[in-house]
């Protein structure tokens, strides 16, 4: 049911036959499963149009009310790179050499990772995903944005999975705290750096932790508390 004054179009929509939804859904499992974050980068350029489809395809997300509220900054330039490098590796050395617990220490043990962070000047591209707290109109007021942390992690998801998808590699980088990337790229009060995602090809002697993903029985319930 419509609201009367809401405007509305069909739905584009071919309703598949259930082989032809299970070929999908099986391929498309296939595609993921081959997913890895990826640390070592080849310095092969990646075609701009590459980055640009994939991120318009992070940009087709749902979002709360619609509000889209995402910036995904593209870096190329040498010189940004290595400013952005040079400030995520302060921070890191910070965290893994005095603010993370053992705790966490340990649970990053079988990752193998750093403070150092090479890929962010060896991969030829870092997006980096802002999301926009709130809008402005031309007047300067402001625009209340919704779910914004959501709508964000959504479409990060899409933008992973996209980049997978066209041959790339990349890995969620979230140096902490990362305000650098907001003060280096120049980016307005209402944008907070999200996420940090070098994006090209891998090395080629690039490696990957030994790691598993849960199997469907640990991450799947069916109607739980549902009287017998
Ligand atoms: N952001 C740091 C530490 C780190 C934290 C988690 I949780 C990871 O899964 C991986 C790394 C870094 O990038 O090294």
């Amino acid at each position: 049911m419509q609201d009367a004054n809401t405007a509305t179009i069909p739905l584009a929509y071919e309703r598949l036959d259930p082989e032809t939804q299970r070929a999908r859904a099986q391929a498309f499992l296939q595609l993921m499963q081959k997913r890895r974050s990826v640390r070592d980068f080849s310095p092969d350029p990646v075609p701009m149009d590459l980055i640009e489809t994939i991120i318009r395809t992070a940009g087709t997300a749902p979002s709360g009310a619609n509000k889209q509220p995402w910036r995904f900054v593209v870096v190329t330039a040498p010189d940004l790179k290595r400013r952005i490098r040079e400030a995520a590796e302060k921070e890191e050395r910070e965290n893994y050499e005095r603010r993370f617990p053992q705790d966490w220490l340990q649970d990053l043990q079988p990752l193998g990772t750093n403070w150092q962070k090479p890929f962010l000047e060896i991969a030829p591209v870092l997006i980096v995903m802002f999301k926009i707290d709130y809008g402005l109109d031309e007047e300067g007021r402001r625009i209340k944005h919704y779910y914004v942390n959501e709508s964000a992690g959504i479409a990060a998801g899409m933008l992973i999975a996209a980049i997978h998808n066209a041959g790339l590699v990349t890995v969620t980088h979230t140096p902490s705290p990362m305000g650098f990337l907001r003060e280096i790229l120049q980016r307005p009060n209402n944008e907070k750096p999200f996420l940090l995602l070098p994006v090209g090809y891998p090395a080629a002697d690039a490696r990957v932790p030994d790691i598993r993903k849960k199997p469907l029985s640990e991450i799947m319930l069916v109607n739980p508390g549902l009287e017998a």
